[in-house]
């Protein structure tokens, strides 16, 4: 990178085309096309862009032509610019208020959201693990409509890591949380920690794009995912979080005089005591400005909630698998279902190549599953990066569709599936990690050697 700014683009330029009103996925756009179609979709009102930098606009108030151009920049300099280059059209400053500002938001909100849809809303759509995947994240929104009054989405987290635009796809997501807090609700993923971002690539993904000011922006945006909230329930009959259902956990013990603080060395050994499933009231007790949730102690909620994955067989146990969280059973999610008098579980978390490994669990090659059909109601996994990982040599990749739900008035509480291909080829770009050596899923990343792991 080097000398100043010079206009590589113009976007504006662009052709424009009638919005689509189907939901029906396309698959092998090119380039161009792409960006012709992003164009048109976007062309609701006219819009200054050029190749000049970002700017937060003057009060501090974001607009929609704004993140709709957001959008547009950051699309068109993955395409035309150097990953180094970023910061050329999306200055730090930028970044800094647009975290800034969404931080102090989602700090606002409880662990978990309670999403009641007004009568104007006509879709609640639930998003799963889109992983850096920017373009597929667009298409996604162009397909499915953006967020406004009419429209809610709630993102399950996994933002961030293995694909190549983890920044771009969490910085623009961000900024839809500013422009609507109230209609886009950003959950968190266990990839919005510090110890899956040096294994997976994004702490790399911000010292390339941004240099000497990737240190200040990363611990940022890492504050900024502790801030994310760990679950919602919509039209009190959905629950919605990344890993799924979580222990009941004790609360801190409060030292009386004649005790020692090794007696709350129980609460810290996950063995000493059988599981038992949490409830909500657990969750909202739950200390969530965690950077690396530990999974074990009085405060194992938000490890769970962010690592868990349902299993076949009945009953609560340690996922040994993942070396965090737990496995639950059928007769988990009735018992979670039927306490809370909800109708269904909308987890994400597992991929294709997570899958793949449980050969007594559903493929995600059409990103999502039915997991648990129970009296209560069912668990579903949603998965919304199609074509995942976006690095992985060839013979392993999986090739897989994503999807989305949305759900509808007036329960909310049935969903529809939407399934999608990705936006490919994708921009010529190095990974930020090791992907030919990495694990595919999250198993077994050791959270005891080499990583901090403060819980
Ligand atoms: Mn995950």
């Amino acid at each position: 990178m080097g000398g100043r700014h010079t206009a590589p683009w113009c976007p504006c330029t662009r052709a424009s085309s009638t919005r689509s009103p189907t939901r029906s996925p396309r698959n092998g756009s090119s380039a161009s096309a792409h960006g012709s179609k992003i164009s048109g979709v976007r062309a609701e009102a006219p819009r200054k862009i050029s190749g000049a930098p970002v700017e937060w606009p003057h009060g501090g108030v974001l607009s929609r032509d704004w993140v709709l151009m957001l959008g547009e920049v950051l699309d068109t300099a993955s395409r035309r610019l150097q990953p180094q280059q970023l910061p050329t059209v999306l200055p730090v400053p930028v970044v800094d208020a647009i975290v800034t500002t969404a931080e102090r938001l989602l700090n606002g909100e409880p662990n978990c959201l309670k999403i009641d849809p007004e009568k104007s809303c006509t879709s609640v759509v639930l998003v799963g693990d889109v992983h850096g995947q920017l373009h597929d994240v667009l298409h996604l929104l162009e397909i499915t409509g953006y967020p406004g009054s009419d429209q809610i989405y709630v993102f399950n987290g996994d933002y961030v890591d293995r694909g190549a635009w983890g920044f771009e796809t969490y910085i623009l997501l961000l900024a839809w949380k500013v422009l609507l807090p109230k209609r886009v609700f950003l959950l968190r993923g266990n990839h919005e920690t510090r110890f899956c971002n040096i294994a997976y690539g994004f702490e790399e993904e911000v010292i390339v794009k941004y240099g000497d000011d990737a240190s200040f922006l990363y611990e940022k945006i890492l504050a900024s995912f502790e801030a994310l909230p760990l679950a919602a329930v919509v039209a009190s009959s959905v629950y919605v979080a990344h890993g799924g259902l979580f222990r009941h956990c004790q609360q801190a013990p409060v030292l009386t005089p004649g005790t020692t603080p090794n007696s709350s060395k129980r609460f810290m050994d996950p063995e000493s005591r059988s599981l038992k499933l949490g409830t909500l009231e657990d969750l909202a007790k739950a200390t969530r400005g965690v950077l690396d949730p530990s999974g074990v102690g009085h405060n194992a909620v938000p490890g769970d909630v962010l690592w868990s994955d349902p299993s076949p067989n009945p009953g609560l146990e340690f996922n040994a698998a993942r070396g965090i969280g737990l496995l639950f059973g059928p007769d988990c999610t009735q018992e979670f279902l039927q306490k809370h008098r909800l109708k269904l579980i909308v987890r994400s978390h597992e991929g294709p190549d997570a899958r793949e490994k449980r050969t007594d669990m559903k493929s995600m090659d059409n990103g999502y599953t039915i997991d648990h059909v129970v009296d209560a109601g069912k668990l579903i996994t949603l998965f919304s990066a199609p074509d995942y990982p976006q690095f992985q040599a060839r013979s392993r990749r999986h090739e897989n569709k994503g999807a989305y739900i949305v759900l509808e008035p007036p329960s909310f509480s049935k969903p529809h599936y939407h399934t999608f291909e990705a936006i490919i080829p994708r921009p010529q770009v190095s990974s930020y990690y090791d992907y030919v050596n990495a694990l595919d899923s999250d198993e077994e990343l050791d959270f005891g050697k080499g990583v901090e792991n403060p819980g």
